[in-house]
């Protein structure tokens, strides 16, 4: 049988009732086959990072899943898909986007899917939640990097799991 893989999952949303969106796709998450949300962290309100539009809120997931990454990605896909995601061009607004962070220690570089997320460490709305919850993966220098974003934290009771 196949050992289950920690994983962490990046939450974002920007569009309509985003912490809502957030809180959803965590619930969604859980049910995916053979898979846990171990634990999230705070959500965070954060300046678009090379994108338009409002604010985003975002958050990482925790997961332990006994899916092969491919398939943990066909499951975010479809989750963001549930909660009516358009592509009318990269980085447009979205109700809601997954990225899968980190899929244990694999590295993956796929036509599909690229582990870790190449671009996580430029991202504070990504190392400061994943911090939280992980903080070995994320070093100080790595905070230094992107200590130019404007992110806070939400009080913890508006986190989404
Ligand atoms: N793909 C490859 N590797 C992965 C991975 N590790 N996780 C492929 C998820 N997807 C991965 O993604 C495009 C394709 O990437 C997928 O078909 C998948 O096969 P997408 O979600 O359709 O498109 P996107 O999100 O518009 O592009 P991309 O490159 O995923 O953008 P990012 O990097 O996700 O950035 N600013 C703030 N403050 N907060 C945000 O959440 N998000 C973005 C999106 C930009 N700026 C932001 C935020
Ligand atoms: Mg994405």
């Amino acid at each position: 049988m196949r050992a289950p893989v920690v994983a962490y999952v990046g939450l974002g949303a920007n569009l309509g009732d985003a912490q809502q969106a957030l809180h959803d796709a965590l619930a969604a998450l859980a049910q995916a086959p053979g898979t846990r949300v171990l634990r999230s962290s705070r959500v965070y309100r954060s300046a678009p990072v090379a994108a338009a539009g409002p604010d985003f809120f975002n958050a990482v997931a925790e997961v332990q899943t006994l899916l092969p990454a491919p398939e943990l990605l066909e499951q975010l896909q479809s989750i963001e898909q549930a909660a009516g995601r358009e592509r009318p061009y990269r980085n447009a607004p979205r109700t809601l986007d997954l990225d899968l962070l980190l899929y244990g220690v694999a590295r993956i570089d796929s036509a599909r899917l690229t582990v870790p997320h190449p671009r996580m460490r430029e991202r504070a709305f990504v190392l400061l939640p994943l911090r939280e919850l992980a903080p070995a993966l994320v070093g100080d220098a790595d905070l230094a990097a992107v200590s130019g974003q404007r992110i806070t934290a939400l009080p913890p009771t508006s986190s989404p799991g």
